[in-house]
């Protein structure tokens, strides 16, 4: 793969003009002349540059990995995100087609990927912030983290499979490096990286850095990310990352993938939820937010757990987990038991996204729709505090009840604004 000093340049709307004119595949797509596409840019990650190409027969999405963090040129970066991206859509897409997109192409070269675009879809955090989220696409999320997940474990493949593409994704340390500091790492000690706007915060985050119960939580939790490669992940599984229509749910940008212990795909997912559901004017326990929680996990459990009960027996009994007589009733007990240590997994996960969207490097936008700082600070307050119990008491609870039952617990009433 190309270094920046070779033949990589950066392509602006009309470079993505050039560029497809000349893939004759891709060009197809669009159809029509190349002078009468309509190319945008649509950059909206902290990453990436993207574009959307659009012709008579069709649109594209084309994404250019940069040579540093899109949102802050001084943080330089290789360009091979795009490369995993990319091995993330081949591996993955054969089981979850409808869910996610295929990698049309990808340049070595410029790092440059396409898939088709999505422009009749919107992104899951803005259809939330508007409160017309689709409540079926928790659920389809749940399926995609189930399928993908699934069938890149150990519980679908030989163990040789398996390594071999441990070994591939293994690469990704430079995306794997943003995970374990960011997410895993920064929020917990004084890092420049870290921010808040809201003074109300720092007494909560000192007494989260200060927790010996939390600090060792967080360990657990960053050892198991790197030391647990149970299936491939998505790796960034947040609602900026879930495109949806009304009855269409397609998960995008697994420039993050690796492989990792499954709760992290999960837990982020609810994380971002539980994120929105903070950020709501009114906390019902009937908000949407819930039922999408509620949703999700169903979904994924189910899912996770038909797929391990009805795949076809592979002839190599090495594969073959928890087995048990089919005649007992509780022919799938251990298999249940090994979903519920994913749900304790993604219990710590979901926290450690929550805290570092509030107080780390990059926040999420959910509570700019508040408006009014006081109540922002209030209800990044009770985010934290969920946040901060959740690793605390995660291990105790049972079931999404009780994870509930703790988030509703730490709500703090919004206080008059005193302007
Ligand atoms: C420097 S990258 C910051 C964040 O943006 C990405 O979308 C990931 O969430 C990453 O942690
Ligand atoms: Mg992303």
């Amino acid at each position: 793969m190309s270094t920046p000093q070779s033949a990589y340049r950066t392509v602006d709307a009309e470079g993505v003009r050039a560029y497809v004119a000349k893939l004759p595949h891709l060009a197809a797509r669009l159809g029509g002349n190349p002078a009468d596409w309509t190319i945008r840019e649509v950059s909206d990650g902290n990453l990436n540059m993207v574009f959307l190409a659009h012709g008579p027969n069709g649109g594209l999405c084309l994404k250019q990995a940069l040579p540093h963090v899109r949102v802050d040129p001084s943080w330089k970066m290789p360009l091979d995100r795009t490369f995993f991206e990319a091995s993330y859509l081949r591996e993955v897409f054969d089981y979850v087609p409808d869910l996610t997109t295929e990698c049309l192409h990808f340049d070595p070269e410029q790092f440059i990927l396409s898939v088709e675009s999505l422009a009749g879809h919107t992104v899951l955090r803005t259809a939330l912030m508007n409160g017309t989220a689709p409540e079926q696409s928790a659920a389809h999320v749940g399926l995609f983290v189930a399928r993908s997940t699934f069938h890149t474990s150990l519980f679908a493949n030989s163990f040789e499979k398996v390594i071999d593409q441990r070994i591939l994704f293994a690469r990704n340390q430079t995306l794997t490096r943003i995970t374990v500091d960011l997410v895993l790492t920064d929020p917990y000690i004084p890092h420049p990286r870290n921010h808040w706007a809201e003074t109300e915060l720092t007494a909560i985050v000192a007494d989260i850095r200060t927790n010996q119960i939390v600090k060792t939580r967080v360990d657990e939790l960053r050892l198991k990310f790197l030391s647990n490669p149970q299936a491939l992940l998505h790796g960034d599984l947040h609602t900026g990352s879930v495109m949806a229509t009304q009855s269409d749910t397609r998960v995008i940008d697994g420039e993050f993938a690796t492989y990792g212990p499954i709760g992290f795909d999960v837990g982020l997912f609810m994380a971002n939820l539980f994120l929105s559901l903070a950020a709501q004017e009114t906390i019902k326990k009937t908000s949407l937010q819930i039922r999408m929680i509620e949703k999700f996990w169903i979904s994924f459990e189910s899912e996770f757990l038909k797929l391990w009960m009805t795949t076809p027996k592979n002839p190599d009994p090495s594969i073959h987990y928890y087995e048990e007589d089919s005649s007992s009733k509780n022919s799938s007990a251990n298999k249940k038991k090994f979903i519920q240590t994913i749900f304790q997994d993604a219990l710590g996960y979901c926290a450690t996204e929550i805290i570092r969207r509030i107080i780390g490097y990059a926040h999420v936008a959910d509570f700019s729709a508040l408006k009014d700082h006081n109540k922002i600070a209030d209800r990044k307050k009770t985010a934290l505090l969920f946040a901060k119990n959740l690793l605390i008491h995660g291990n105790s609870a049972k079931s999404l009840g009780d994870v509930f039952e703790i988030f509703f617990q730490n709500i703090i009433p919004f206080k008059e604004n005193n302007l």
